[in-house]
């Protein structure tokens, strides 16, 4: 089958009267066009600002840029077919084989004749009367339906940091999350990196063989695992898909939508020989199931210790300068209390002649000027800056739709002080109105594909039970919401999670953002149960109509 990265030509014009708008064409919104118009029968369309589908496949298209779940089950379960059809190359599949697979499931579907792309939602107003929601998109086209769906995804607003003094580079600038189509040359070039999460952590070894120079502007040290990827032999592939039904079964189990177990032993309760044993193992087999080795490495600080004893150590054996493999090791947070980056090379990056790592903390950047960046003790010359800065996560992509619901409210005011949801999928005084992979839901702590197909399931089984009903309306109770944003914030609390003060899980990347833990720590196996519970109560904490 020919694939089309770009399907703008296949696209046809809407009708603006619909059923059901979904906002994205990621993961989330293919899936849940999917349902609603293959499954329910409605006429649904997905609004796309991008001119390709992807979501954050389509924009982030930096050097090194790949998924850190591994391949076989960063997909749909939902269609044996695909399942079978489908092969990855690699353990960890790079952004344009990502782009592939989902414009492989568009094609499959038909799904492309009811995305709009090149279309960007400017706003979202919900009648009160009418029951319907409108939305306006930046070219002032109108669309309207009872039902809205966000599929905008969780990190797909970027933050570009203000700096002053960032308009009179002469060079050029990229954020990460917004890479140009085309790629960048890197050349000859001398690249300043601003930022070492796990896009950083991604980029830096691509980025240094490519440049002259690179120099990386780290403010705080962080924490990987190496990812150890490699090709996906015929061998593994035929494994995976007579295995598919277990990889399922225990990917929705779980904790975080990964199809293996987490260990059920404490770190605390094994020798220091044997506990070292497992992690070298974990180690060596690498990538984010190293963070399953012990129960407790998220839940108990002297275990956490232990991780990140033995982490910290493998940077000091990996790098050879020891004054940088210092400046490198992490001390203000536990291990996996912020999101853990996987690598390929990073910490090796800093053994090469044309890297440079600078602290700045110790010094921090002054300005950008037009020939670099200058910190307090020096002026660091560069021809490109990449800001590899993260992102306004979870509540930036779904406020900056500019949505007003019931009685005019804006959602951005009624999450002043943080999101309020019930359940990550809706928020009172928004009916209707359906938030995939919202704050408050298993979202970024889990395997992505699984918790998305999570919501849309319960999203579309709503919306029949709905229509079956003749119900026009939903929306979640302030009470309900008022508990369940107790029982978000309680379950972090069970964890070490809200102790790394610098965690985007927090929102405390975004000056100025509310410092709230945002996603559902209580694990995707229960989220799940406590989702269909409620469904099966006949929608308890919701009020129907
Ligand atoms: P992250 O994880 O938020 O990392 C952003 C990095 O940029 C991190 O090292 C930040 O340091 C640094 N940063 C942010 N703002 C600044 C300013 N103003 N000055 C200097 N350094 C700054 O984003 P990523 O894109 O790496 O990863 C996001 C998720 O995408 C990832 O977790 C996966 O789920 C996929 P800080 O740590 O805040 O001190």
């Amino acid at each position: 089958m020919a694939i089309k990265e770009s399907a703008a030509s296949a696209v046809n014009a809407a009708p603006r009267q619909l059923d059901a708008i979904i906002i994205g064409a990621g993961f989330s919104g293919l899936y849940q066009l999917h349902k609603l118009r293959d499954d329910l029968g409605l006429n649904a369309v997905v609004l796309e600002k991008a001119d390709g589908i992807g979501g954050t496949w389509y924009w982030n298209r930096y050097p090194g840029a790949r998924c850190d779940s591994e391949s076989y089950y960063y997909c749909y379960s939902f269609n044996k077919e695909i399942e079978q059809e489908w092969s990855w190359s690699e353990r960890y599949p790079e952004h344009p084989e990502i782009r592939k697979y989902l414009n492989f499931v568009a094609d499959k579907l038909d799904l492309k004749r009811d995305i709009r792309l090149n279309t960007e939602v400017s706003s979202a107003v919900f009648d009160d009367t009418a029951n319907i929601w409108t939305v306006r998109t930046k070219s002032g086209e109108t669309f309207s339906a009872p039902f809205l769906i966000t599929a905008v995804g969780c990190l797909s607003t970027a933050n570009v940091p203000e700096m002053k003094g960032l308009e009179t580079f002469e060079g050029q600038w990229y954020h990460t999350g917004l890479w140009p189509q085309d790629g960048v040359n890197f050349a000859g070039k001398r690249v300043g990196q601003i930022g070492t999460g796990s896009t950083g952590i991604q980029a830096a070894p691509v980025i240094a063989e490519q440049a002259r120079h690179l120099t990386v502007f780290q403010r705080t040290a962080n924490y990987s695992i190496p990812a150890r990827n490699g090709p996906v032999t015929a061998e593994d592939v035929r494994h995976t898909r007579e295995n598919y039904d277990e990889i399922w079964r225990l990917a929705r189990a779980g904790t975080n939508g990964h199809p293996f177990t987490i260990s059920t032993q404490s770190a605390l309760s094994v020798s220091e020989a044997e506990r070292q044993g497992i992690y070298e193992k974990a180690w060596e087999r690498g990538g984010l199931r190293f963070r399953a080795s012990f129960s407790d490495v998220l839940q108990n600080a002297d275990a956490n210790l232990t991780a990140s004893d033995f982490l910290r150590s493998k940077i000091k054996e990996v790098v050879k300068d020891p004054a940088i493999a210092e400046m490198l090791t992490p001390y203000d947070h536990g291990f996996a209390t912020k999101r853990p980056p996987i690598d390929s090379g990073y910490f090796e990056t800093f053994n090469r002649d044309n890297v440079l790592l600078v602290d700045i903390k110790a010094e921090p950047i002054v300005e950008i000027t037009p020939r670099g960046i200058r910190t307090t003790k020096q002026q660091y010359e560069l021809d490109i800056i990449v800001f590899a800065t993260g992102f306004d996560a979870l509540t930036g992509p779904l406020v900056n739709l500019n949505i007003s619901g019931s009685d005019g409210a804006r959602l951005k005011d009624e999450w002043s002080a943080g999101p309020r949801t019930y359940l990550g999928l809706q928020s009172p005084k928004f009916p209707n109105l359906f938030t995939i992979t919202g704050p408050g839901s298993p979202s970024v702590l889990c395997n992505m594909p699984i918790a998305i197909e999570q919501h849309v399931d319960w999203i579309t089984e709503c919306i029949r039970a709905m229509r079956a009903n003749g119900h026009m309306r939903i929306e979640a109770d302030a009470d309900s919401t008022e508990k369940w944003v107790a029982h978000v914030n309680e379950a972090a609390d069970a964890t070490l999670l809200p102790m790394a003060s610098s965690s985007w899980y927090l929102g405390a990347n975004v000056p100025g953002k509310p410092r709230v833990f945002m996603p559902y720590a209580g694990g995707f196996a229960r989220y799940t149960a406590i989702c269909d519970d409620v469904a099966q109560s006949g929608y308890r904490g919701f009020a129907l109509s």
